[in-house]
């Protein structure tokens, strides 16, 4: 658990951020393993940690590198450390390293989107420069999560083929930091919150290796700092009078503080912020703290020029002011788990969110490399697609599934901004054997979350309905639809409102809440045409009017997040020209003609009045 808990420093832990410029250097003719890398890189370049490498250099080798590449830093490490356990932590490596301190490995993680940490204890010379080499793979297959598989040229060039559309940025994505915690140590909290009236209620457990001795008390802190209510030991309930409620829009924020006292000596302290706010589904409503919530958005990536997929503050701050100025009140992490501090910011701003796992390109259809257009073809029952049927995938994939929930439920079961976890985008669930594939899935995911949240995930175009087989499980029906755009491009645009509302009155019947969360068109900024063509700016905000009629005549839906925020890089091919140009906003973050149009649309619905 000490890679959950996120690095804070506090009176008895410190925390020292080792991002910057490392070494790097490209495995070409993938020797490193065995010729000791681990030990110390020759002829490397510079690289920047976190960021994605891919975009960086001008070389197409370095791009498009399958494979692994190397990193290495020199860390000091302080003896005023001495008696702690020491950690290096990464944010995220997309999708698998292994990491030496000195020679010794100390961790190796398989997850592109998740944190992970190793112990250095045994490896440490105090006060004096430490070695660390880490190695990244960026390549996937049938039973990864996510799935994609690497093609192979007579030249011996090797390619990842990613099953899902967007770039396959790999590298060390997410800071790195050392962390030196006391022996003694808390190492997880769940808390679980609830009210009545005005009296807000926080279930806490908290997990730690004690000594004997020890007192454990926790302390709950409104926003500004003032006691609110504490208990002592390792699991109790906090009442919070005249609670402030976390709400969309309004994300209030306590602090529960642990401390481990031994003798009257604090020896472990941890500041957790805490939202106090329910999420239920009931009938066709999506309640957040009883009230029906209506979803205004976007499918979003994290994807920005020159850093792929590296974080970056400024763009996930500029993005959440976007949000707020085109009057979104919620998103998902499209098609992954992004960063901690993404989702601490949405916390705190009252962004909603929902929270979904790196499973996607869970269908055959993208193998040849046709894309989602080519992908149409022979969908919906063909025996040529028989992803679900596959040995490997009932096993290894779905091991490869629940391990990614499991540590994505770890990682964010305590964020408020979470209200439902996706479990997968857009699986071909057109295949009879999809029905038993995710009846363990949704089984699994529901012994992972301490606040039971509803579960969904993505249905695509294929399996509409009446051809799915597995959103009988989920909690609310999630649909990404292309009505004017994939099908019913031009001139039949006109009727796409129309048979997007017929296939949501057959959803309709289920009795589940839905959220259309994907609908877009491709849309080069800067290109008008009157008439409207595709590919056009005015072309967008038509065929967004056909999906909001159809939203409109459905009272089930309780929400729409358009896709994409921005645009965004994806493989190169003929169907995407530099990229993903569904964007509201350019990849540099400026608006088309669409967000102005949606703006307008969002401020008329308020979160929560629903509609009649
Ligand atoms: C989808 C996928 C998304 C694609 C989008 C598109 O259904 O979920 O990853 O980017 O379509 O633009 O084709």
């Amino acid at each position: 658990m000490t890679a959950f808990l996120y690095p804070q420093e506090t009176m008895t832990r410190r925390v020292k951020d080792i991002s910057g410029i490392w070494r790097f250097k490209l495995d070409t003719r993938n020797e490193g393993r065995v010729n000791d890398w681990k030990d110390g890189l020759t002829d490397t370049t510079d690289m920047a940690v976190p960021s994605s490498y891919n975009d960086i250099f001008t070389e197409k080798e370095m791009r498009d590198h399958c494979g692994d590449v190397w990193y290495e830093t020199e860390v000091m490490i302080p003896s005023e450390w001495k008696d702690k356990d020491v950690f290096v932590r990464f944010g995220s490596a997309t999708h698998q390293a292994t990491v030496w301190v000195n020679g010794v490995e100390v961790a190796s993680h398989v997850g592109g989107y998740m944190p992970f940490a190793g112990l250095l204890n045994d490896c440490i010379k105090f006060d004096q420069k430490n070695k660390v080499v880490v190695v990244v793979n960026n390549e996937l297959s049938r039973t990864t999560i996510p799935c994609g598989h690497v093609a192979e040229y007579e030249d011996g060039v090797r390619e990842v083929k990613p099953w899902f559309d967007f770039f396959n940025y790999a590298g060390i994505h997410r800071p790195v930091k050392l962390m030196a915690l006391p022996k003694h140590r808390l190492s997880d909290i769940t808390v679980i919150t609830d009210f009545e009236g005005t009296v807000g209620k926080v279930d806490y457990t908290l997990e730690a290796n004690l000594p004997d001795g020890a007192q454990v008390s926790v302390k709950l802190y409104d926003a500004q700092g003032t006691p609110v209510a504490e208990h002592t030991g390792v699991k109790g309930q906090l009442k919070v009078e005249n609670v402030n409620l976390w709400k969309p829009g309004d994300g209030y924020l306590y602090t529960l503080e642990t401390s481990i006292e031994v003798d009257g000596a604090i020896v472990d302290q941890y500041p957790l912020e805490v939202g106090i706010r329910t999420v239920k589904v009931e009938g066709t409503k999506f309640l957040i703290n009883n009230e029906p919530f209506y979803f205004k958005g976007f499918g979003k990536h994290e994807d920005s020029d020159h850093r792929g997929r590296g974080y970056d503050p400024v763009v996930n701050l500029r993005d959440m002011e976007l949000m707020d100025w085109i009057n979104a009140n919620s998103m998902r992490t499209s098609h992954y788990p992004y960063a901690e501090e993404f989702m601490q910011l949405a916390n705190r701003r009252g962004l909603v969110v929902i929270d979904e796992t790196p499973a996607v390109g869970q269908w055959d259809m993208m193998i040849s490399g046709g894309g989602i257009a080519g992908a149409g073809a022979g969908a919906g029952g063909s025996e040529k697609l028989k992803f679900f049927d596959n040995e490997d995938v009932q096993t290894e994939g779905l091991a490869a599934q629940k391990f990614a929930i499991e540590e994505l439920f770890k990682r964010d079961k305590n964020h408020p901004c979470v209200v439902m976890w996706s479990l997968s985008n857009e699986p071909d669930t057109s295949q009879e054997s999809s029905n038993e594939y995710f009846r363990q899935v949704f089984e699994y995911a529901r012994t992972q979350d301490p606040q039971n949240r509803p579960l969904t995930f993505v249905n695509f175009m294929m399996a509409p309905y009446g051809k799915c087989h597995a959103h009988q499980h989920a909690d609310v029906i999630c649909l990404n639809r292309y009505y004017g755009w994939y099908i019913m491009g031009g001139i039949e645009m006109r009727d796409a409102g129309k048979a997007f509302a017929k296939e949501l009155a057959g959803w309709a019947t289920e009795g589940k809440p839905i959220i259309i969360t994907e609908y877009g068109a491709d849309t080069t900024a800067g290109v008008h045409k009157l008439p409207s063509v595709q590919w056009s700016e005015e072309y967008q905000v038509e065929y967004l009017d056909q999906q909001h009629f159809a939203f409109d005549s459905c009272d089930a839906v309780v929400g729409e997040q358009m896709w994409n925020f921005a645009d965004f890089q994806t493989w190169e091919g003929i169907i995407r020209m530099d990229g993903n140009k569904k964007g509201a906003f350019t990849r540099n973050r400026q608006p088309k003609m669409a967000a102005h149009h949606l703006r307008k649309r969002w401020a008329k619905i308020p979160d929560f009045k629903y509609k009649k």
